[in-house]
């Protein structure tokens, strides 16, 4: 499904621009067109892959699908009456990606093939020099759209390297390797493995599940559009803006409840339960499956047929630990040796240690991994962080969503950056940088808010908090409050500094 975009990318990279984009998933996309409509056309944007998509273009598992409705899921300002079901699969988004990459006029400022490597906010010149894997780039601002899941994590487990079947990460799948017939094991369950255990059980010889903690699985109520309903969303003015606004309040009025409220949890747990019961028949399976901590601690997952496959004969739900994998199988502590030919790790991504955040450097030189290390991912308003300015993050520190669409939040962050930017023209200012108080207050409040709800209280460990035990992740409160607080840039939050030179 993956067909690279004839890219337009320069040959040379410029050698100075004013803004630099890291990434050309929804993020830097979004971003370069948003940009370019503001007029602020002197741009790059860097992408290490050979074309847009990010998530979507990297994640091309068997399986892989959206869990937010199609509807919600594409930009506001490049809707897409085409959608198929009302859960879209991976490939059509991928396909809507590079349609709307197509019909920007902006991929002309698109270099694809480039790697970040480390940017270093110079203070002197006020601006950043970007080193990337095809030369060094000096901008006034540093956009990063570098993904909040795009740094697949291996897990750590002894004799990894010793594996001598083939062994892949579920979001840099192998399309090579033909499973047919094969010995395959799958390590986790979380929201990737269960799209990929019914996507291949029926053509594996044998497959091992290997489950650390059983997830909640409600029913998904996906359906392809009838022929009536495509051609109604397509032609007839409003029904579409009618079905977006239906299924982005629907998610908006119960979810953020449910995280601080068990009361309002219990149809999804009825309805988690009703699902095993439909899927699984034989009790001491589901037993295995049955969560044990609260609903909504983890991620919620959508399927109608994870439980069913996990129950069809040639598979096993092992729950013994890993304790090591040795040539050919993977061994649990209760001594059983499982043998494979393929290993599939549906182990997650390196979450609330952002790998960019090792790259780069802010005023003193410091990284912003280290700055992060001391009390964890802390930034003004998902996007701004003190210590590194003009440094813009689209899908920063508690900008995460369990239930609506990551591109409402990267919208308003696009356009929190734009206004910035505005700003800093209009008042003739070369750098600003949220103001110590104001990004402290901000995550007080944040760590305030996240402390009551179940992702901190309900008993599980996730990829939502971090060392500390501090969600630096998640935005806990409404979609709609989070563009509220970001619909103006606040400079009298911020720091600023006019052009100590004129460049030139
Ligand atoms: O990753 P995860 P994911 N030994 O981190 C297990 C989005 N997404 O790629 O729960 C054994 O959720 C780990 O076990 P445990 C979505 O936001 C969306 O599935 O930590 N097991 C867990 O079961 C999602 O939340 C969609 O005990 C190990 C699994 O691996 C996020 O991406 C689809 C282990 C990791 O689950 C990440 O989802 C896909 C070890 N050493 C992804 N290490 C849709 O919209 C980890 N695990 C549909």
């Amino acid at each position: 499904s993956h067909r690279p975009l004839p890219s337009s990318s320069p040959d040379a990279l410029p050698a100075r621009v004013d803004h630099l984009v890291v990434g050309a998933g929804f993020a830097g996309l979004g971003a370069a067109i948003k940009l370019d409509e503001a007029g602020e056309r002197d741009f790059l944007v860097v992408e290490k892959a050979d074309s847009v998509g990010g998530t979507w273009r990297a994640n091309t598992y068997p399986g892989a699908a959206c869990d937010v409705p199609s509807q919600l899921y594409s930009f506001s300002f490049a809707r897409n009456p085409d959608w198929s079901r009302s859960f879209s699969a991976q490939p059509e988004i991928e396909a809507y990606l590079q349609r709307v990459a197509r019909e920007s006029g902006v991929l002309d400022r698109f270099a694809f093939g480039t790697a970040l490597e480390d940017a270093h906010w110079d203070d002197d010149a006020q601006h950043w020099e970007v080193r990337t894997s095809r030369g060094t780039v000096l901008a006034r601002t540093l956009i990063s759209g570098s993904g909040g899941l795009s740094e697949p994590k291996l897990p750590d487990i002894e004799g990894l390297e010793t594996l001598q079947g083939e062994l892949f990460h579920s979001a840099c799948w192998d399309h090579s390797i033909d499973l047919k017939g094969k010995r395959v094991a799958v390590i986790g369950t979380g929201a990737s493995a269960i799209q990929i255990v019914p996507s291949i059980q029926p053509d594996v010889a044998h497959l091992d599940v290997y489950q650390r903690t059983a997830p909640y699985v409600v029913p998904r109520l996906d359906r392809r559009y009838s022929r009536l309903e495509r051609l109604a969303l397509k032609h007839v003015p409003g029904v579409q803006k009618a079905y977006r606004t239906g299924v982005y309040l629907s998610r908006e009025m119960l979810v953020p409840g449910f995280t601080v409220s068990p009361r309002l949890a219990a149809p999804s747990r009825a309805l988690a339960k009703a699902n095993i019961a439909r899927g699984i028949a034989d009790p001491e399976l589901r037993d295995k499956v049955q969560p044990t901590y609260e609903i909504g601690c983890k991620r919620i997952l959508i399927s109608n047929t994870y439980y069913p496959a996990l129950a069809a004969d040639n598979v096993d739900l092992v729950t013994d630990r890993i304790t090591k994998v040795t040539g050919d199988a993977v061994v649990t502590a209760d001594g059983v040796e499982r043998p494979i030919d393929v290993l599939i790790v549906a182990t997650g991504f390196h979450t609330t240690e952002q790998p960019i955040a090792e790259h780069i450097r802010g005023r003193g030189g410091r990284t912003l991994a280290e700055v992060w290390a001391e009390r964890g991912m802390a930034s003004y308003k998902g996007t701004t962080t003190r210590g590194f300015p003009n440094l813009f993050q689209i899908v920063g520190a508690n900008t995460g969503l369990g239930h609506s669409s990551m591109v409402f939040i990267i919208e308003s962050q696009i356009a929190y950056v734009v206004d910035a930017l505005r700003t800093m023209r209009s008042r003739g200012l070369a750098a600003v940088e949220p103001q110590r108080v104001a990004q402290d207050d901000w995550n007080a409040d944040m760590q305030r808010r996240l402390g009551r709800t179940v992702w901190n209280t309900g008993g599980c460990s996730s990829w939502y908090l971090d060392d500390h035990g501090n969600n630096t992740t998640l935005w806990p409160r409404a979609t709609f409050t989070f563009r509220r607080l970001l619909s103006r840039f606040d400079v009298e939050a911020y720091d600023v500094e006019p052009a100590r030179s004129q460049p030139g």
